[in-house]
């Protein structure tokens, strides 16, 4: 089933989220929910707080077009470490369309994580994964990208989402 994305400024993108017991069978729609989603908007990432659910949820897919699909579940994403070496990457966000900007992260870091089966699992990732994992785990924490922006370019985001908010309301009124 397809789920609605929220944009910003939603309050909700600012909760921090819950971590989860075990992975159930309503924790494996879920995610089932939330790749179906991701590949449909499309994007390489999405968190469950993006969907309106306040649970330490992730699913990733970094296989571009033409390649064979690649999902990736996380639950309760732990960051054991994170590389001293940094890269920067033009980033997006499903909940800011059309918005992008450059950011500097760690260029590596290390994951504990429970998979699908509710099984622990590590990983160590660099490139965009590593990058596409920290976005991730930022929305558990109720960060977005634009707060790495200065003030200045922050604020021109929002102000372009509030804009385009009003004119879809506009629309459906
Ligand atoms: O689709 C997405 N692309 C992306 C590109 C660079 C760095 C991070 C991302 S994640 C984003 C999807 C999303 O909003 N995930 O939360
Ligand atoms: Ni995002």
């Amino acid at each position: 089933m397809l789920r609605k994305i929220l944009i910003e400024p939603d309050p909700i993108l600012r909760k921090k989220c819950d971590p989860l017991e075990n992975v159930d069978t309503t924790t494996k729609k879920l995610m089932d929910d939330m790749l179906e989603t991701m590949y449909s908007a499309p994007g390489i990432g999405l968190a469950a707080v993006q969907i309106g659910i306040l649970k330490r949820i992730v699913v990733i897919d970094i296989a571009k077009g033409e390649e064979k699909k690649n999902p990736l579940f996380l639950v309760n994403p732990e960051i054991m470490h994170r590389s001293k070496k940094t890269s920067v990457y033009e980033e997006g966000c499903l909940s800011l369309p059309e918005q992008f900007a450059e950011i500097e992260r760690p260029a590596e870091c290390t994951l504990k994580y429970l998979d699908y089966n509710g099984k622990e699992k590590q990983l160590k990732a660099d490139g965009l994964l590593a990058t596409c994992i920290q976005h991730e785990v930022d929305h558990l924490n109720g960060i977005l990208f634009i707060d790495y922006l200065s003030k200045l370019k922050k604020d021109m985001i929002i102000k372009k989402l509030v804009k385009k908010k009003k004119e879809t309301e506009r629309v459906i009124v």
